[in-house]
């Protein structure tokens, strides 16, 4: 039938450490393709334009207390109100560069203390990604290039746990980047895990969901 036949777009997930280079890593990337005229946008998680995504916003910003629990179960649904959309996206062809997913979510909660498979539950049946890229850098690193804003979970203690869970999430499928090279270094690393992802979306890939 036409829909697969068509080619279809690739979901690329960016994960790291705050202060890695992830955002502006994106947005570098999102407008290389854009320039090579693909199909692509640039999503982020939390999408904080949702009612659910201001609820987490504000919780960020320590303007509102909740339950661990509870806030892991608000990020996962803020996933899960951009799941058909998603879908959609990717089926007309669509690249989605997408700055933090279902990783983080698992990676910080667990960082709490969480138990991981419980983290993981809730993100079962939403899209896979075709590529999770990490931009690694250690936690001393990142805090040394600044910046860290007064948002929870920016604090050096904090994200030595993080770092340690996306350890335990990673995969042999992941594409680790060293964080620490220079921008245009990690840009054209970047560009080319991406070309190759979306070449083999293109060429018929299926999509899948989590956790594969
Ligand atoms: P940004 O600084 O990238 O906006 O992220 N987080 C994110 C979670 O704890 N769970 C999640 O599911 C997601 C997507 C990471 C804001 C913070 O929210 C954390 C940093």
């Amino acid at each position: 039938n036409k829909e697969s036949s068509s080619s279809r777009g690739a979901l690329i997930v960016l994960e790291g450490l705050d202060r890695c280079g992830k955002t502006s890593q994106s947005g570098r990337l999102y407008k290389y393709l854009d320039d090579q005229g693909h199909s692509v946008e640039s999503w982020r998680f939390p999408d904080r334009n949702t009612g659910v995504g201001q609820m987490i916003s504000s919780y960020l910003a320590n303007k509102s207390q909740l339950d661990d629990h509870a806030i892991h179960l608000l990020f996962s649904a803020n996933r899960w109100e951009k799941r058909s959309l998603m879908e959609e996206k990717l089926k007309s062809g669509t690249t989605l560069i997408v700055d933090r997913y279902s990783y983080s979510g698992v990676a910080f909660s667990s960082a709490k203390g969480l138990d991981i498979e419980w983290c993981k539950a809730p993100e079962i049946g939403l899209l896979a990604p075709d590529l999770v890229v990490y931009l690694d850098i250690s936690p001393e690193k990142a805090a040394e290039r600044g910046g860290y804003g007064d948002e929870r979970y920016e604090q050096l203690e904090f994200q030595k746990k993080v770092a340690g869970s996306y350890l335990s999430l990673r995969d042999s499928s992941w594409k680790v980047i060293d964080a620490t090279l220079s921008i245009e270094d990690v840009e054209k690393k970047l560009r080319e895990v991406v070309l190759d992802c979306m070449m083999t979306c293109h060429k018929g890939k299926p999509m899948s969901q989590l956790w594969p």
